[in-house]
C-alpha cells in the first residue's frame, strides 16, 4: 500500500474516533444533529435562515457554519438564532469532526434540541468526514443542471433526506426533473426528497415535519 493511502486512512481513523465521542455526547443530551451538504449556492444558508425562523418558539435551535473566509453565513443566522457559531477553515474544503468538536464548546447544549451543521459548500469531500451527526441532508438547486445527483453519487446515497431548491425558477432553466428523479432513486430509494422553493416558502412544511419527528425519535432513542 502506497505512503499516501496510509495517511489519508489515517486521518480519518482520527476523524471517525473524534465524530464517535461527538455522537455519543449528542445522544445523551438527546441532540438530533443534521449535516447539511450542498454546493455553493444552492441555498444551504438562505434554508437555515427561514427553519430557523419558522422553528423559533418550538425547537430550541442552534447552528455551526463552516466557510472558508468570512462570517457572512453566521450573521446572516443569527437574525433568528442566538446560537450560531461560525467555523473559518481557511484553505479546507469541508468540515472535520476536530472542527465540531472545538465549535461545540461555544454552544451550551443545555439549550439545544437540533443542532444543524452548514457544511463548507462543495458535494464531494464533506461526505467522507463524519461530524458525528445523526444525519446527513444533501441538498441541490435546479440552476446547477439535472445531472448532479448522478455525478454525486455518495452524497445521494448516504443521504438520509434530500432537498432540490429553487422550485420556483424552473419555468426558467433546462432541468429534466425526471432525469434528476431516476437517478436519485437508483442510488437511494428511500430517503425522502423536499421540493422547495426556500425563498417563497413553497415545499417546506413538510421538511419541517421531517425535522420535528427527527427530534421527536432522537428525544425517545436511548442514549
Ligand atoms: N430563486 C431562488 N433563489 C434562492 C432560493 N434559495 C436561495 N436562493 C438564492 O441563492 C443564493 C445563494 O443562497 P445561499 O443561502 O447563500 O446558498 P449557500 O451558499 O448554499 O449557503 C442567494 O442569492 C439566495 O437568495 C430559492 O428557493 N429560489
Ligand atoms: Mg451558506
Ligand atoms: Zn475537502
Amino acid at each position: 500500500m502506497s505512503r499516501e493511502v496510509t495517511i489519508v486512512e489515517n486521518v480519518l481513523r482520527v476523524n471517525d474516533e473524534l465524530a464517535g465521542m461527538i455522537r455519543r455526547e449528542l445522544a445523551t443530551r438527546r441532540i438530533f444533529t443534521v449535516n447539511l451538504i450542498g454546493a455553493p449556492g444552492c441555498g444551504k444558508t438562505a434554508l437555515l435562515e427561514r427553519t430557523l425562523k419558522e422553528l423559533a418558539g418550538q425547537l430550541r435551535l442552534a447552528v455551526m457554519v463552516g466557510d472558508l473566509a468570512t462570517a457572512r453565513d453566521a450573521q446572516r443566522m443569527a437574525a433568528f438564532c442566538d446560537q450560531v457559531v461560525q467555523i473559518n477553515t481557511g484553505k479546507g474544503c469541508h468540515l472535520e469532526a476536530n472542527h465540531v468538536h472545538q465549535a461545540l464548546s461555544r454552544i451550551d447544549l443545555g439549550r439545544v434540541d437540533i443542532l444543524f451543521i452548514e457544511n463548507v459548500g462543495n458535494l464531494i469531500c464533506p461526505v467522507a468526514f463524519d461530524l458525528g451527526q445523526d444525519v446527513k441532508v444533501g441538498m441541490f438547486s435546479v440552476t446547477e443542471g439535472d445531472d448532479k445527483p448522478a455525478k454525486h453519487p455518495y452524497i445521494v446515497a448516504e443521504s438520509a433526506a434530500m432537498i432540490l431548491n429553487k422550485t420556483d425558477l424552473l419555468p426558467y432553466v433546462p432541468f429534466r426533473k425526471e432525469i434528476f428523479m431516476e437517478d436519485v432513486r437508483r442510488l437511494n430509494s428511500k430517503a425522502p426528497l423536499f421540493e422547495l422553493s426556500v425563498t417563497k416558502g413553497d415545499g417546506c412544511d413538510s421538511w419541517l415535519n421531517w425535522l420535528k419527528q427527527g427530534r421527536a425519535a432522537k428525544a425517545q432513542a436511548r442514549a
